[in-house]
Order: structure tokens, then sequence, then C-alpha cells
């Protein structure tokens, strides 16, 4: 972890991809979505970069795994089963096309 930290501390002037939208927004409460959408800063590097779904359980709610879209690689989408009423946990991992790695958490509610 330690590298990690050093890693962000010294290369905070390259372009990394940051969150910079996505559907369903950040604690928004939604009717069940049929995808998860991000839309980052920078173009990701398909092969490691990733999204994943967790419900209230933590056990993991998406069948398929997230791609990043073939026509603007700064989004990435999560294909979702029908989900049923609860809170969702997002997890996403977006590595830049300079090989830096971020991620972040955000959740939402299906009602
Ligand atoms: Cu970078």
């Amino acid at each position: 972890m330690l590298g990690a930290a050093a890693l962000l501390v010294t290369s905070t002037a390259f372009a990394h991809a940051h969150l910079s939208s996505s559907e369903p927004a950040a604690n928004a409460e939604v009717a069940a979505p049929s995808e998860v959408t991000i839309h980052f800063t920078e173009p990701l590097e398909p092969a490691f970069s990733k999204i994943t779904l967790a419900d209230t359980s933590g056990k993991a709610a998406a069948a398929i795994e997230s791609q990043v879209d073939k026509d603007d690689a700064r989004v990435m989408h999560l294909p979702l089963p029908q989900l049923s009423t609860g809170r969702y946990a997002v997890h996403w991992i977006a590595v830049a096309t300079d090989g830096h790695r971020t991620q972040g958490d955000f959740a939402f509610i299906v009602k």
C-alpha cells in the first residue's frame, strides 16, 4: 500500500482517469436501471478497467463483465440483470492509457 500511496503523490501531474459522471448518479434513488454507465475524464485501458456491483449483503449483483465503450474509451458500461429494490454499491477501477490506476465507490438505491 505504501507504493500505491507514493505513486498517487508523485504522479498527480499526469492524466489520471477520474469519474466525471455516472448513471445512476451517486446516491440516486432510481427505478431498476438496465446498466451502470460511468463517464471518465480520460480514455481507459479496457483490459484493466472494470465496474463491479454488490447488493446489500455484499454479493455480486451483475452477471456480465463491464466493458469499455467501443466508440468512446472514456465511458464504461456494466450491463445489469433485473435488480430488486435495495441499495447497491458500485466499485470502479479505471486504468488510464498512461497506466495510472484510480478507483472509487458510490451507491445507488433501487426503489
Ligand atoms: Cu496518470
